[in-house]
């Protein structure tokens, strides 16, 4: 228990150091690399790639290792960011504006169902009394929940363990258990309310430990697999390490079904979207 308190700990100092760094013509890729620096710094290992997803990109967008983009004025910001100590889990995402305020509405709908959320946590709170908790909050303000993604437990090693915690009332009459490590995260949209695969991310998760005859790619897959075991990684990380050279070896790796990329995740509408994330040990409280 007392990895997931200090894990929540680096995790929050991580979140309120990133939102400083969100401004206008900040690079992506510094803001990524600065925050997960940070989080080592302060004795933690990165979960999985910090996520800077733009307007109608939902999540899974983090800057590849030669990135140009940056923030213009009026992007809709969505941070997520893993932290593990001993592979204890946490979990948090937040949203900001850059330099406007036209979506304040729509981020506030997100954050006040992640707090309505919360209110009602506690052991025996069915899933869906959950779910219909961040749906109503978000529906109040004229907004829809994007109901394919959803909050999740978080495991040894494991950002995406079971329950689903979803954002809408989906009939789940899971209860919650005492100590139970659990994210929560609500997303709020203007457009349809559902997002679908966009281009390919760039973060990878080993997926089948079977071997390759190649010699870059085993060299890199048995790196991957001390380094990151079953979490999430990039193929930034990967490049650092290995050189650029290392694009080919994950090409491989990818085609031979050990690693699997995931896709950003684009709103279907390209509609607006805001995030909000915290991670909760039932019983106990929010950690991060
Ligand atoms: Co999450």
């Amino acid at each position: 228990m007392e990895d997931y308190f200090k894990s929540g700990e680096i995790c929050k100092k991580a979140r309120e150091y990133g939102i400083t760094l969100i401004k206008e013509k900040a690079k992506l890729l510094d803001i990524a690399e600065k925050i997960e620096n940070k989080i080592m710094e302060l004795g933690g290992e990165c979960a999985f790639p910090v996520d800077v997803s733009l307007n109608h990109i939902a999540a899974h967008d983090t800057p590849k290792f030669n990135d140009d983009r940056i923030l213009n004025k009026g992007d809709v910001v969505k941070l997520d960011i893993g932290v593990h100590v001993n592979g204890k889990v946490s979990d948090t995402a937040i949203t900001v504006e850059v330099g406007t305020n036209k979506y304040e509405r729509l981020t506030k709908a997100s954050e006040e169902a992640l707090d309505n959320a919360m209110k009602i946590i506690k052991p025996g709170v069915k899933l869906r009394e959950i779910g219909s908790e961040i749906q109503k909050t978000i529906q109040k303000y004229g907004f829809s929940p994007i109901i394919n993604l959803s909050g999740h437990g978080v495991d040894e090693y494991e950002v995406h363990s079971k329950p689903i915690i979803p954002n809408c009332d989906n009939n789940d009459s899971t209860e919650l258990k005492e100590n139970m490590v659990i994210a929560i995260e609500p997303f709020a949209t203007d457009g349809e309310g559902k997002v679908t695969e966009g281009k390919p991310s760039g973060i990878y998760e080993l997926i089948n430990e079977k071997n390759t005859r190649n010699n870059n790619a085993r060299k890199i897959l048995s790196f991957i697999k001390e380094k990151y075991k079953t979490l999430p990684f990039c193929e930034r990380w990967i490049i650092k390490e290995f050189g650029v050279g290392a694009k080919l070896s994950l090409l491989l790796l990818e085609r031979k079904g050990i690693i699997k990329q995931f896709n950003v995740l684009p709103e279907i509408k390209k509609g607006q979207v805001s995030q909000a994330e915290r991670t909760v040990i039932v019983g106990k409280g929010v950690i991060n």
